[in-house]
């Protein structure tokens, strides 16, 4: 799929290469990530392998993405939006670690290689998660403090997206939602959680790193949740779609297990037109940027067309 995104819908209408900004950003956040994170020769090296395992297997790294995106369009400086965009990219990976394990979504393929308790075993694959998750916090309290965000701002922000009323929240209502008729807005109060919470506040961060001002934040705020949305809608789409091979990780997997999900309560041609709306939204709140947020509006449609 080309990547080059020429605005139909974008505010600025000017063409933007996001492959090279994705390419670029990649690289950045692959050497941040190699430096914050212990070397896979230190005790307990186990640990250390199985942590660097899954973060370097092959992930989108759209939430670093996003955050560095946000950065650019509030004027701010790569450097300093790049802790957060490597915390909120370790906690991500936390995530599908625990998501895969037997007790939860029991998957032997993500990012196409096989899952970390296939690897390492489920005791270290536990210990693997809780410690990108740990190191998260370590990784975002070295980013500078702003006039506006101070550090405290900022760990509270990354805490309460990933904590028991957002992300873990997500996750709790999506197991208990399994083989159960759930209605569509239970189904919203799922995706809030679980996919866009953390996607938002990537987005918010990347804000925060370059000091942007109350209006700023609240369009991010407003483009982030509106992304996030769509990407679980379309993730859910990829599911039934798209094979194995393409996804990296075992396709299929949402109706096997019963899961709710969009194409299963309003079918695929619906689920199609959600995610162009709530794409259409996240566009919309990008507005008072005028035409400066175009990494940003690059990715929504990148997201929006995406096939893996
Ligand atoms: C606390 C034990 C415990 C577990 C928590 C919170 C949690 C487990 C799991 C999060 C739920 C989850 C996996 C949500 C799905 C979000 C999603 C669509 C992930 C896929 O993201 P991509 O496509 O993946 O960006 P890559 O691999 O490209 O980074």
């Amino acid at each position: 799929m080309s990547i080059m995104t020429k605005g139909v819908d974008s505010s600025s209408g000017a063409s933007f290469d996001l492959a090279r900004f994705l390419a670029a950003g990649t690289e950045a956040v692959n050497r941040a990530l190699d430096h914050y994170l212990p070397a896979a020769k230190v005790r307990p090296a186990t640990i250390h392998r199985a942590m660097r395992y899954s973060l370097f297997a092959g992930g989108k790294r759209m939430r670093p993405a996003l955050c560095l995106g946000a950065a650019a369009a509030c004027g701010g400086a790569q450097a300093d939006a790049m802790p957060l965009a490597c915390a909120v990219e370790c906690i991500h990976t936390y995530s599908l670690i625990h998501d895969d394990l037997p007790a939860m979504d029991n998957d032997d393929y993500r990012r196409g290689k096989p899952t970390n308790h296939k690897v390492f075993g489920e005791g270290i694959a536990v210990l693997a998660g809780d410690a990108l998750l740990t190191q998260a916090f370590e990784v975002a309290a070295q980013c500078k403090s702003r006039p506006r965000y101070s550090h405290q701002t900022i760990i509270l922000e990354l805490a309460r997206a990933a904590g028991s009323l957002q992300l873990v929240a997500g996750q709790a209502a999506d197991l208990e939602a399994e083989g159960k008729k759930i209605s569509a807005p239970q189904l919203r109060y799922i995706h809030e959680r679980k996919t866009s919470a953390l996607l938002c506040c990537s987005v918010r961060l990347g804000g925060m790193s370059a000091n942007c001002t109350p209006a700023q934040l609240q369009a991010l705020t407003d483009f982030g949740y509106h992304v996030g949305l769509a990407f679980q809608v379309i993730d859910d789409i990829l599911d039934v779609t798209q094979t194995s091979e393409k996804l990296g990780k075992t396709a299929g997997k949402d109706s096997e297990a019963q899961k709710a999900t969009y194409p299963a309560i309003v079918g695929l041609q619906k689920s199609r037109a959600i995610a162009q709306d709530l794409t259409q939204r996240a566009f919309a709140a990008l507005k008072p940027f005028r035409g400066q947020a175009r990494a940003l509006e690059a990715l929504a449609q990148f997201l929006l067309k995406r096939d893996r």
